[in-house]
Formats: C-alpha cells, structure tokens, sequence
C-alpha cells in the first residue's frame, strides 16, 4: 500500500469550512438534549495495532487475515492505527473535535493471551492509561468487553461453539469490571453478535467455519455468556439501579438492518424479508428481552438441522434484564424474490444512493427506535452505539492554499441525513442518550480491510510522520455541528 505523504500542512484547519457544510446545515448539538453523549466509537482489533507486542495473545483476526484469500489483498490488523502507542493524540482529536465520549472495545487476547490463565499486566496497564487518558480529557468511557476478537488460544479450544465459553468470558469480564469499577460507566457485554454467526456459519468472518449449525450454536452460547456477563455485573457493582452515568450501566449491542420487502404485497418479497429479520437482529432480540426464540427463528433451525443445544434454563439465564440498549444503524436492506423491484422500491423513495453504492435511508434510524419500543421493551434508554458510512478511495487534493483536503460530500449528507431523523425521533419521545459516529480514522475493515474507509479523519497504517492524519471534510462538519 502506499503510504500517504502527509506534509506538515496537511491538517490546517485555521476556519476551515467545507464547501458543502451550507448544504447540509439547519441542525446542532443544541437541538439535542444538553446532556447528550457524543462519541466516537471504535474497537480493539480495528485500531490498535501492535498485534504482537508487550505479551499480548494471537487472536482470531491476526490468524484469519492470514489465510490467503481472506482479506482485502491479504492485509492484516498487525499496524492498523497504532492507537496503542498514539491513543494520547487520537483521544485528544475526539476531544479537539468536541466529543465527549469514546466507545471502544477491550482485547481479550491483550488482557489474557491464551483467553484464560495469566493476566497479562502490561495489557491491563494499557487500558489503564488509556482509560485515564480519557477522563482525562472528559471523555466519558463506553467500554466493550467483546467485539469479534476472540483469542486464538479459546478458539484452539472450539471457541464459541464450546460450551466452556460462558465461564471463560465471565471470568474475563470480572477482570474488567474490577480492574475498572471506579472509571467507566457504560459497559457492554458483546458488540453485534452477528459477526460470530457469520464467522462460524458463512466464513466470511474469523474463524472461518462454515456450517449453519455451528453459527446459530456460536450465537447460542454467545448469548449465554452476555447473561453470564450480566450476572457478573451485578455480583461486582450490585444489583439493578436506573440508568445514571453517575454508576455503572450494562447492556449488548446489537446492529439493526431491517430488511423491507420490495413489494409489500408479494408474498415472496415477504416471505425473504422476514426470514433475514428472524435470522438476524430478532434471533437476539427475542432471547435477550424476551426469553426465547422466535417461532418462526426455531422452525427455521428445525428445518434446517441447525438447531442448537438448548438446556433447560438457558433461556431465562439469557434475558437478564439490561440498564440501557446499544443501536447500531447503518441502514436498511431492501429485499424481493425479483431483483428489478428493489431498484424501483428505492426509485420510488427517491432514488438515493450513496457514492458505495448503498441506498441512504436515514428513516432506518428513526424506524429501528420505533421497532424496539414497539417489540421489545418501552423502559431503558438506548444509545446509538454506531452509525456512519465508507467510501473507497478518498484521495487528499490539495485546495488553492496546498492543504490536503477529502471532500467526502457523500459522508456529510449521510451523518446530516441520520442524525436528523435521530433528532425527530427524540423529539417524538425516544428515549436516547447518546450518539456514536463510526469512526475517527480509517482502519481495519475486516474482510475488507483497509479498502473501506469509514473515518472522520484519513489515515493508512504505518503512515509515516508524527501526524499521520487528514481530518476529512466530515470531521469540519461534525465539529461545527458540536460547537
Ligand atoms: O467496522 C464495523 C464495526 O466493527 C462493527 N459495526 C459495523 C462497522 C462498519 O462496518
């Protein structure tokens, strides 16, 4: 990859306004509650780097990027953003930016290389001054004890589909919560758990396995120890209190793309768009919330040989009650038996799409509040946990004074677009507390490694240079809309 060449001029911003801030303008912070979260949100694997330092342990993603084939041409998440030597400075962008909170995600294999055993004390010390760094700066601390970066040792051991993964993680999250008890005040059992689906029955995500079955076991036992997770929680900050950041708060992520049929009416269109929903956000939302699984969710694992191990108990061991939600939303999909009548149904919403190629759908945001309240629980908050979108490419041009600048137009009209009907949605009377933009620099992208770009701010890994940063045009726009 070639590395940017980032001159010392490259990220002036004395009043820079991006052209097409005028365009999308009319909506602020101040048209949000006053003590609204604001965050940039990340995760371990995607940002740190350092894959193989300071005793930390393989997991997954540094062995599946490894696997020809795997990832965009082959790269791995060994450098990524190198947050782990440059979190002083890129916290103190969110901050310089006018966040005041940062979601980011633990590394198990960091903490605990083999997944269980030794604590690995220079990883804890890590979080430890990140995490300090952070109050520091007034960045209120979102933590996730999992996204998708299971050690290597524990997947030597069957992983998720091993039953023992409940205990393993409760032991981990213990750590967590003990070691950090006094500092963070929102904490997250696993971020969207589809990603484990995928990795065990499609392989398009590590580990790589490729078996219906072993997915919806994965996301069975995965969803056993979130109420592990839970039940932890409280033995160490006691029992269930309102949601306050004044104390500790729990609650899962999980990623919403609802799938509309094309033609509501065609029974077909209906028949796809409802099963996609049933395998993915309702086979968590129902056992998280409810206590089971969907009929339609068990018919399916039923036909399909796919049913998991399900014990006597487990289910009410699952749906702990939580103190808030995590919502990821990116979008929704749009679904038909007939591929042209996609193309009309989002042709008759208008046509909008994306320089990606995606649709822009920002009511998907106002309509996922709606679901969850309608189907799933009417008495915790929600954060959005995530939302933003990616382009390829984004190559700096310089502007008439020589200053490297990324017009990403496409990425202002999505987060304009978003938090417009987020705005409207509170104003109807969801009840959210924060707001998490994907993401602050661009970084390991899974599959896709570094080909995806979803940050506010253009880096490339193993940048050369102390500032190996160019604050995109996005970042401008987001930072007049917080001032
Ligand atoms: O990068 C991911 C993140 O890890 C989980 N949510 C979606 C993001 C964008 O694809």
């Amino acid at each position: 990859m070639g590395k940017l060449d980032l001159s010392t001029a490259a990220n002036r911003d004395d009043g820079y306004i991006p052209a097409s801030a005028s365009l999308y303008s009319g909506i602020s912070r101040h048209d949000f509650p006053e003590d609204f979260l604001w965050g940039i949100a990340t995760s371990a694997a995607q940002i740190e780097g350092a894959a193989f330092e300071d005793g930390k342990g393989l997991e997954i993603w540094d062995v599946f990027s490894r696997i020809p084939g795997r990832t965009f041409g082959g790269q791995t998440p060994d450098l990524a953003c190198d947050y782990y030597h440059k979190y002083p400075e890129q916290l103190a962008m969110m901050k310089e930016l006018g966040f005041n909170s940062h979601r980011f995600s633990f590394s198990w294999a960091r903490i605990i290389p083999d997944g269980t055993g030794p604590v690995n004390q220079k990883g804890l010390d890590f979080y430890r001054r990140a995490v300090d760094k952070m109050l520091e700066l007034g960045l209120t601390p979102n933590a996730t004890l999992y996204h998708w970066d299971l050690p290597q040792g524990l997947e030597d051991r069957g992983g998720f589909l091993n039953r023992d993964v409940v205990n393993w993680y409760g032991e981990y999250a213990t750590l967590l919560f003990e070691t950090f008890k006094n500092e963070i005040p929102l904490w997250v059992t696993f971020n969207e758990p589809i990603a484990t689906y995928v990795g065990y029955a499609l392989g398009a995500f590590a580990p790589g396995r490729r078996l219906e079955k072993f997915g919806r076991q994965a996301n069975h036992n995965l969803l056993l120890a979130h109420g592990e997770g839970v039940r932890r929680f409280r033995d160490v900050f006691g029992e269930k209190k309102p949601y306050d950041l004044s104390h500790a708060n729990i609650g899962i992520v999980v990623d919403i793309w609802h799938h509309h049929p094309a033609r509501p009416d065609n029974p077909d269109d209906v028949r796809i768009a409802e099963l996609e929903n049933e395998k993915a956000y309702r086979s968590y939302l129902n056992p998280v919330f409810k206590g089971c699984y969907t009929d339609a969710l068990l018919k399916y694992m039923e036909e399909t040989g796919s049913m998991p191990e399900i014990r006597p108990g487990d289910m009410e061991s699952i749906c702990e009650p939580l103190d808030f939600f995590g919502l990821n939303c990116y979008n929704r999909v749009v679904d038909s038996a007939e591929p042209s009548a996609v193309k009309e149904e989002i042709e008759f919403r208008g046509g909008n799409y994306m320089d990606n190629g995606q649709e822009f759908y920002p009511e998907a945001i106002y309509d996922a509040l709606h679901n969850l309240r309608d189907n799933y629980f009417t008495d915790i908050p929600v954060i959005i946990t995530e939302n933003g979108t990616f382009n390829c490419g984004e190559t700096p041009v310089p502007d008439e004074n020589g200053y490297m600048r990324v017009h990403d137009t496409t990425r202002i009209r999505y987060l304009h677009g978003f938090l417009t009907c987020l705005k409207k949605a509170i104003d109807d009377g969801f009840d959210v507390r924060g707001y998490n933009v994907w993401t602050l620099l661009d970084n390991f992208e899974w599959p896709a490694a570094y080909s995806y770009k979803f940050g506010l701010v253009k880096t490339e890994p193993g940048a050369p240079g102390e500032n190996p940063y160019v604050k995109k045009d996005s970042a401008f726009w987001f930072k007049r809309f917080l001032e």
